[in-house]
């Protein structure tokens, strides 16, 4: 019966996204007034089909290797002048396919549409906080207020992964949505890397921002410990978000947290304890509400949850 459910709210989501994004398109498209839109016009041709690359998308600064402004320790760029169509063909990898390929593959969508400075995606988590403690084995609702992206696309995560370049809407926000990973730590002062295929909970946040404010019930809550919960935040085809200068502010954000079976912050003293307590109980009464609200739009969110079989 659970399962049923969800079924029906993936179907309902899946077939939403693809019409908003479609509804997006057309107006991008109207609006348009570049060269390859009249060229397209003009030969009557489909530029989503035709297999010949569009004159007006070639991009000559890719046949410069970067070296003729050296830096030291700067290296060759790769050169293309037909905008790397055929890469793919010069590495013995498959191709990605719209599938998550777990061997490695080879992408071959390019990358797209790339925000201002102006929209450039940032947030921050708002439960936890950083430091928080919180208690053991008992439900709360990871929350982050995220700004300069349209969150609530995304596309089958099975057939679509990076299968489309990045998209902006109307106001030149990437469309897309974002992601909360926790990973267990050995201690809040761990100084080794944490392996990437290893979570202790992992959920595609599907839904639109409400207020500016993404959120995620992580059901049953976890073990005592520390952890890191990290968002990936990322266009509707789950890949990273893009921006369009290389030194920027974080686009993502992480905060570390421990978990304890009376909910207490170790020698804290007594102030910390109580503000600790202050903060679990204001999450805790959050996820009572988010829970509460959610099940009925998104009852699936919880199942998507399945540590670590999520492919989203
Ligand atoms: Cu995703």
């Amino acid at each position: 019966m659970k399962y049923a459910f969800v079924v029906i709210c993936l179907a309902l989501t899946a077939s939403a996204s693809p019409l908003r994004l479609n509804w997006r398109a057309k107006g991008a498209n109207k609006s348009s007034s570049n060269a390859a839109a009249k060229s397209n016009t003009k030969s009557g041709g489909n530029l989503q089909s035709s297999t010949t690359l569009d004159p007006s998308v070639i991009a000559n600064g890719f046949e410069q290797n970067g070296q003729q402004v050296p830096t030291a320790g700067q290296v060759a760029s790769l050169t293309s002048s037909n905008n790397f169509i055929n890469f793919c063909a010069t590495t013995k990898q498959p191709i990605t396919n719209g599938q998550q390929v777990k061997g490695g593959s080879c992408n071959p969508a390019p990358m797209g549409s790339i925000p201002s400075t102006a929209n450039m995606p940032s947030c921050k988590f708002s439960n936890p906080k950083n430091l928080d403690t919180i208690k053991a084995n008992q439900n709360f609702t990871i929350t982050m207020n995220i700004q300069g992206m349209t969150t609530g696309n995304f596309v089958n995560a099975d057939s679509n992964y990076f299968a489309a370049p990045q998209q902006l809407d109307k106001s030149g926000k990437i469309i897309g949505h974002s992601h909360v990973v926790v990973e267990k730590l050995d201690s809040l002062k761990q100084t080794t890397p944490t392996d990437p295929t290893k979570f202790a909970f992992f959920k595609g946040l599907n839904d639109p921002a409400q207020n500016g404010e993404l959120s995620a019930v992580v059901s049953g809550g976890l073990p005592a410990g520390t952890y890191k919960v990290s968002s990936i935040n990322t266009a509707a085809n789950h890949q990273p978000a893009l921006v369009p200068v290389a030194q920027h502010g974080s686009l993502d954000d992480v905060v570390y947290f421990t978990v304890a079976n009376d909910g207490k912050s170790a020698g804290g003293g007594a102030t910390g304890g109580a503000k600790n307590t202050k903060a679990g109980g204001k999450g805790a009464d959050k996820s009572a509400t988010k829970s509460a609200a959610g099940s009925k739009s998104a009852g699936g969110n919880d199942n998507q949850n399945d540590g670590g079989k999520n492919k989203n």
